[in-house]
Formats: structure tokens, sequence, C-alpha cells
């Protein structure tokens, strides 16, 4: 069987038990535990020189190898390119969205760095799967050195529409990036539907269906390439173990003691403009105002761990929610009952589970999500026999798999409290019928299927080449 080569950005070796604030890092695990092979990128260092071979460590059957950063990379890379032109534009953002040549000039040079990084530790029948936004470039950058390895691409945010994408000075040279690739991978069939568009109309490409959940044939710039939805999950019976066990822990415990019987509301994010936080803060003090019995009686724990720090607008949305928490607070505060409980912090996995266990509503309401593993996780752990209610956001990816959950528009902060209202007060039968409807799609597509889908399409691909 051929290795399988990963690339993401961060290489984040995962310690069994240790939280961890991304997906991302989840999920490359599960995909390389089981069949072996390298996973390569940055260690998260800043270096003075750029090293000539990556660094390298063993695990079992994965092989990390990474390098260090130079500052100024980073800054263009990292900060600049990926992370304040397209993950806002990605996200629709145009009003947050930089464009700028040096960025763009440094994004490609890294792409290229790594690149020349890696290929001195391929074989021929490598099977290469790199991850996300950070990454289009990268297969071109290998083709471009004369190797012809079979490689997936896998974007883990909404792929946005052409009119959006177009804003971009660089879109059309991305998207004959990303068409280097041999497999295009998308969460859902709005990203793929997205691409496809811009394929036809933008790139006069051609599109062709394939069949049912095999996806489409794409014909521009010369290559031929297979793009497909391929929605990612979580692992799902060892998450509900996870939940059993967190519901009876000193912390639970202690969490129920706080609460003295009131109903909670949980939020869990990394701290990013794209997860709608300031509108949900709003929805829930919406939810304060329009029915008044829930005053003292219902708390909102947000969590959310502040990420991309060194990014102007991070800081920005990192005020904002101060000042709303405060000004919500104080409004309605009561001696003995705070209504929001804003925590800027990290949780390991099984504090999460029982915080998600415990809380009657799981409150996930981005702008914009490629998916939304949250949406997932809350559901997966909650009691069978009395289950919370998703609130979920019909723009996170996870709303077109999870139709058991109360969807909403989260700009519409009246509606939101509505329907979190309606969560509240929902009979345990519909409670029951709704869980069971999204247990069942988090059974049949747990993060091994999605894994597995990706890993069989991309042999596939290979086998005809
Ligand atoms: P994220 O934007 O990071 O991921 P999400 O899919 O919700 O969003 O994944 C976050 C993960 O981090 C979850 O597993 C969650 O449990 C964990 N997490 C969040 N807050 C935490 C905290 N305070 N402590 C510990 N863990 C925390 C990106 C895309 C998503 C896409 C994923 C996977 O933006 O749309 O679903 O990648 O593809």
């Amino acid at each position: 069987m051929s290795r399988l080569v990963v690339v993401s950005n961060r290489v984040a070796p995962v310690e069994e038990g240790k939280s961890q604030a991304g997906g991302l890092a989840v999920a490359i695990q599960e995909a390389l535990k089981s069949r072996g092979g390298i996973w390569f990128g940055w260690n998260g260092d800043t270096v003075e020189q750029t090293p000539d071979a990556p660094g390298i460590t063993q695990n079992g059957r994965i092989t990390y190898a990474t390098l260090g950063l130079l500052q100024r990379d980073l800054e263009e890379y990292y900060n600049g390119f990926a992370n304040s032109t397209l993950w806002p534009l990605f996200h629709y953002r145009l009003d947050l969205a930089q464009f700028s040549g040096r960025t763009y000039a440094g994004y490609q040079r890294v792409n290229s760095l790594f690149a020349s990084r890696l290929a001195p530790l391929l074989r021929a029948d490598d099977l290469i799967w790199v991850h996300d936004y950070h990454l289009i470039p990268f297969a071109e950058q290998l083709r471009s050195m004369g190797l012809e390895q079979t490689m997936g691409f896998f974007l883990h945010t909404p792929w946005p529409a052409p009119e959006i994408l177009g804003a971009l000075p660089a879109h059309e040279a991305l998207v004959r990036n990303l068409c280097a690739y041999d497999l295009l991978g998308f969460h859902t069939e709005v990203d793929l539907r997205c691409f496809a568009n811009y394929i036809r109309y933008e790139a006069q490409g051609t599109v062709e269906e394939l069949g049912a959940g095999q996806g489409l044939r794409i014909g521009a710039f010369g290559r031929s390439v297979i793009a497909r939805a391929f929605p990612i999950s979580i692992d799902t019976a060892t998450l509900e173990g996870i939940a059993r066990q967190a519901a009876d822990t000193a912390q639970m415990r202690r969490l129920k003691e706080s609460l003295v019987g009131r109903a909670l509301i949980v939020g869990v994010d990394r701290l990013d403009y794209s997860k709608g936080l300031p509108q949900r803060f709003e929805s829930f003090h919406a939810l304060l105002d329009a029915y008044p019995a829930n005053r003292g009686q219902v708390s909102f724990m947000q969590v959310a761990p502040p990420s991309r720090s060194d990014v102007a607008e991070y800081q920005a949305i990192r005020r904002e929610l101060e000042a709303l928490a405060g000004h919500i607070n104080g409004r309605f505060a009561e001696f003995d009952w705070v209504p929001i409980r804003y925590l800027n912090k990290s949780f390991s996995r099984k504090a999460l589970a029982g915080f998600y266990r415990h809380a009657s509503i799981g409150l996930v309401t981005p702008l914009r999500d490629g998916m939304n593993l949250v949406a997932k996780e809350y559901v997966a752990c909650q009691p069978p026999e009395d289950p919370g209610v998703l609130v979920l956001s019909r723009f996170a990816g996870a709303a077109k798999e999870l139709d058991g959950a109360l969807i909403v528009n989260p700009y519409d902060i009246r509606a939101v409290a509505e329907n979190m209202q309606r969560g509240l007060t929902m009979p345990l039968q519909e409670r029951r019928e709704r869980y069971e409807a999204m247990m069942k799609v988090l059974r049949a597509n747990d993060i091994t299927h999605w894994r597995e889908s990706y890993v069989e399409a991309l042999s596939g691909v290979a086998g005809q080449a």
C-alpha cells in the first residue's frame, strides 16, 4: 500500500488526552494513524535562517517532518495572505480582506520553500494530501519541480461564490494553482457548486457530473481534476463514551453546584469574527429581554480561546466581546446570578464533553463556517434519555447534515432568541426525535468514514493515472 503524505500549515503532534483548539489537528492525526506516512509542515517556531532540511521525529508509523519559518515569512504568508486575505474572503468578509502584492508574494514564496523541503522525502507512489487555504499553490510548486505523484487537496473553510472570489486580484492564478491537484475536496455541495460555477463562468472550463456522490470532473487550465464534497466529521462513538464519563467528574459537580438548577446554554468557538459571537451575545440579550422569565434562570457560557492574536481584526473582536459581555452582565446580573460566563481559554476534550452534555442548548451560530465540528460534538455528547437542543446557523456546513437542529439565521437576532426559547421549552419527545435523527447521520458519517472516503478517492485517482 502506498504511503500517505499529509501536508498542513501547522504540524502539531497530538498527545492523547491533551486539549487542542483546532478540529484540523485531530482529523489529520486520525488519517495518518491507520495508514502510516509523513506529516509535513511548520513546527510553530520562528528561526533566524530557514533550515535546508526539515527536522524529523518518528512516532509509531507517523514521521513528523517540520520546519521553522522566518519572522518575515510568517508575517507575509500566515498572518498576511492566509489569515488577512484568504480567511476573510472565504468567509464572505470582503470588508476585512486586505489585498497586498507583498503578502501574496510571501505566500507563494513559502509554498515554494515548503515544496522544495518536502520533495527529497517523497517516493514515486506516495499519495499526497494537502490541507487548507494556506497551501493552495503547493501542488503547482511540486509539479514545477517535475514531481508527478497523485496530489489531493482538502479545503476546511467554505469556498466562496465567484462574485466574492472575483474581488481577489490573484483569483485566476489561485484557481489555476488548485487545478494542479488531482482531487479537490470541499465540505459541502454548496462549496462544490460555487467552485464549479467559477470554473464554468470565470475560467471557461468544463464541468461534468460523475454520478451520485462521485463529484465532478473539472477541465480547466489544461488539467483534468476531480472535485467532490467530503463533509468532515467527528469520532462519534469515542466522544459518546467520553461524554458519559465526563458526566461524573469533580469539575462537572462544581459546574452543577454553581448553576443551582439553572438551565445552561453553551457556546464553544475559537475567538474568530466568522463565528458570529457578537450577534450571539445580542441574541442572548434579546432572549432575556423578550422572555423575562429566563432572568435568573438561565446561564449562557461562552468558551472562546483567543486565536491569531497577531492579526488586528482578532484583537478588535476580542475587545468588542468584552464590552458586550460586560454590558449585558451589567444590565441583568443579580447578586447571585451572572447571565454570561465568558471564558477566554481552552479546555480538554473531556471537560468540553461534560459542558456539552449538561447544556440544554448548544448555540452554534457562525456567520460562515466550512463545517463546524462543535455542532456535531454537542449532539454526540447528549444523554440519549434527555438530550439538549442544537440551535445551528444555516451558514455552517453542518446545517446541511444536521437537520434535526433548530436552524437559524444568525443575523436575525430576534429569531435566534425565539429559537433558544423554543429549545428551552421543547417537549422531551421532540428533543429525542431530533437527537436520534442527528445521531443517525453522525454514526454513518464519522471521522473514520470521512478519512477513508477521501483516501479511497485519492487512491482511485492514482489508479487511473
Ligand atoms: P475551526 O474554525 O477551528 O475549524 P471547528 O470545526 O468548530 O472550527 O473546530 C474546532 C475544534 O476545536 C473542535 O473540535 C472543538 O472542540 C475544539 N475547540 C474549540 N474551542 C475549544 C476550547 N476552548 N478548548 C478546547 N477545544 C476547543 C476549521 C473550520 C471549520 C471546520 C474545521 C474542520 O473553520 O469550519 O469544521 O476546520 O475542517
